[in-house]
C-alpha cells in the first residue's frame, strides 16, 4: 500500500507519529490495533523515509493510536506534553464558548475518558431531530463481526434512522458544533444516528468499537478505521429509566434533553479501555429519543454497495 493513497488525515497522524519518535514497531501496533492490515507497512516505512531523510532508525517509543483521536485542547493552544502519552480529552473549563452555543461541561472522568456536555443542542434543535426522524425510523441492527451482516436481536430493541453529513442545514449545524467542541474534524465523523426506545427497549451493554480480529469486521474497518469515541446527545426527558450505563464503573448517566455525554475507548495508555462497557437500560415509562455521533480514526468513508 502507498502512502500517497492513504487518506489526508491517516498520513498526517502518520507524520505526527514519526515525528515525535515513534517507530515502524510503535506506528504498526497502533495501526493493527485499530484494524489496518499488516499490509499498510510499506505505507509506514515511505512516511518515515520521507520524514526522516532516508529512514533514519528512530528511538523505540510507546505506540497510542487514540492520541490523534479527539480534542486536545492543549495541543490547540499550542502547549506540548509527553508526546508517547495518549492525552485523554479532559475540558480545563466548565464552558466552552462555541460562538453559536455555549456548552456546559457537568462531569469529566478519566478512566474511562467520560465528559457529560449540558447546553449542547437547544430545546428547538432536539425536538426537529426527532421530527424529520419520525416517519423514517427502522428496527436498529447490531453489526455481526464474524459474518460482517447487520443482525436484529434483543440486544437492542429501539429503532432508528441516520443523516449523511450535513445531510441539512440543522445536522450541518449540530456537525460544526461538534468538531469545535472536541477538535475532531467533522469527515472523522459516521452519520448521525437518531434512536428512538419504546416502553421497554433497551440496548445492552456492549463496546462501540469493532472486534478488529473477526472476518465480518473488515468491511466497517474500511469505512474510516477504527471507532475511537462516541457522542451521545439527548433529545427528549425521559419519564422513568433509559440511563446510560457503564456497569464496569458503575455509573448511570439519566438522559437530559440537550445534554451530549462524550467518551472515548482509550485510556491514559493509548490502550483500549474496556471500561468504556456500556448500555441503554430499559425504558421504564415513556420514551426516549437520542442522536449518536460515532467518530473514527480516520476520514469516514460511505461503505460500497
Ligand atoms: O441509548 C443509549 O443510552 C445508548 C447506550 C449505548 C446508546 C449507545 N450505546 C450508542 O448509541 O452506541
Ligand atoms: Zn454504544
Amino acid at each position: 500500500m502507498e502512502f500517497a493513497e492513504l487518506q489526508p488525515d491517516l498520513q498526517q497522524w502518520m507524520r505526527d507519529m514519526v515525528q515525535r519518535g515513534h517507530d515502524k514497531a510503535g506506528m504498526m501496533d497502533a495501526l493493527l490495533k485499530t484494524g489496518y492490515q499488516p499490509s499498510i507497512a510499506s505505507a509506514v516505512d515511505q512516511c518515515i523515509a520521507d520524514c526522516t531523510g532516508g529512514g533514519k532508525s528512530q528511538e523505540m517509543a510507546p505506540a497510542a493510536v487514540a492520541r490523534t483521536q479527539t480534542a486536545n485542547h492543549a495541543e490547540e493552544r499550542g502547549e506540548e506534553g509527553d508526546s508517547s502519552r495518549f492525552r485523554l480529552f479532559e475540558p480545563q473549563s466548565a464552558l466552552y464558548d462555541l460562538g453559536d452555543r455555549q456548552v456546559e461541561v457537568l462531569l469529566t472522568m478519566r478512566q474511562p475518558n467520560i465528559v457529560l456536555f449540558g447546553n449542547l443542542l437547544s430545546e428547538n434543535e432536539c425536538d426537529a431531530l426527532i421530527e424529520m426522524s419520525r416517519t423514517r425510523l427502522k428496527r436498529s441492527r447490531l453489526v455481526n463481526a464474524e459474518r460482517g451482516t447487520y443482525d436484529l436481536g434483543e440486544a437492542r430493541t429501539s429503532e432508528g434512522t441516520y443523516f449523511e453529513r450535513a445531510a441539512n442545514p440543522l445536522i450541518a449545524d449540530i456537525e460544526t458544533r461538534i468538531e469545535r467542541l472536541l477538535g475532531v474534524p467533522e469527515a472523522r465523523g459516521e452519520p448521525v444516528q437518531v434512536l428512538h426506545y419504546r416502553e421497554g427497549a433497551q440496548y445492552r451493554p456492549h463496546f462501540d468499537y469493532f472486534e478488529t480480529g473477526k472476518p465480518g469486521s473488515q468491511r466497517v474497518l474500511a469505512q474510516g478505521g477504527q471507532r475511537v469515541a462516541t457522542l451521545i446527545m439527548y433529545l427528549n426527558n425521559v419519564k422513568a429509566g433509559g440511563s446510560t450505563v457503564f456497569p464496569e464503573v458503575a455509573l448511570d448517566v439519566l438522559p437530559k434533553k440537550g445534554c451530549g455525554l462524550f467518551f472515548s475507548y482509550s485510556n491514559a495508555t493509548g490502550e483500549v479501555d474496556r471500561k468504556t462497557l456500556h448500555g441503554g437500560s430499559p425504558v421504564l415509562a415513556g420514551e426516549k429519543w437520542i442522536a449518536t455521533k460515532w467518530l473514527r480514526l480516520g476520514e469516514y468513508r460511505v461503505a460500497d454497495a
